[in-house]
């Protein structure tokens, strides 16, 4: 599978989006059909230091034994005890060629939501985009203003060849608009973390 193929269904979560075991949420969602990962352990009540660490082994673990692509959300210091296949960043997180020179060899995912934001960011460094918040979403505290698909469609055209997936308020019911606008995958949260029935909403997606 190429980067793009495996990026195509990617849950996002830490133990601050979950209302019971993450673990748990983790196996269902890897039955449903997830082919990534990103531990997003951040905002508020997030795990830090060496209960963050346990918990990332675990979801680690899980990813490993059934070829998900395992990636850690802006914290490079996990990356190596983690094993991390790469690392995400935002605008306002590690700048991304200090990263590369870093980790020569691992992923580097990087979030875009302007046009001003892609001529401020050194693309050719990086191994795939995030493109949004797509939609509104009421996860990120510090989200921005819903940018539409209209901007996915954007983002591939200025880098056909770039892998992208769209992020923000995706969910079953609008994934498919998402895909449809040039997305190679989509990546998700609460539309998951909060299911009744995560495998069913996996599926869906
Ligand atoms: N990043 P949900 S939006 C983590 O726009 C994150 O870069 C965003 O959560 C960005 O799927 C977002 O619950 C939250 O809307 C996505």
């Amino acid at each position: 599978m190429n980067l793009q193929e495996r990026l195509r269904k990617y849950l996002i979560m830490g133990s601050q989006n979950c209302q019971r075991d993450s673990v748990a949420i983790l196996e269902e969602a890897i039955a449903g059909g997830i082919t990534a990962f990103q531990f997003r352990e951040k905002g508020p009540n997030a795990l830090e230091g060496e209960e963050k660490l346990e918990l990332g082994l675990k979801l680690r673990q899980l990813c490993r034994k059934h070829h998900v692509l395992f990636i850690v959300n802006d914290d490079s210091v996990l990356v190596e005890p983690l094993e991390a296949d790469g690392i995400h960043v935002g605008q306002d997180d590690m700048d991304v060629e200090d990263l590369r020179s870093t980790f020569p060899n691992k992923i580097i995912g990087l979030s875009v939501s302007s046009e001003a934001e892609v001529r401020n960011s050194a693309i050719d460094v990086v191994d795939y985009l995030g493109a949004g918040p797509v939609f509104g979403t009421s996860t990120k505290v510090d989200a921005k203003a819903p940018v539409g698909v209209e901007w996915i469609t954007s983002v591939k055209a200025m880098f056909p060849d770039m892998p992208l997936v769209g992020i923000g308020g995706i969910t079953a019911q609008n994934s498919r608009s998402v895909l449809v606008a040039g997305a190679d995958g989509v990546s998700v949260i609460s539309a998951v973390t909060h299911a009744d029935d995560v495998r069913s909403v996996v599926e869906q997606l």
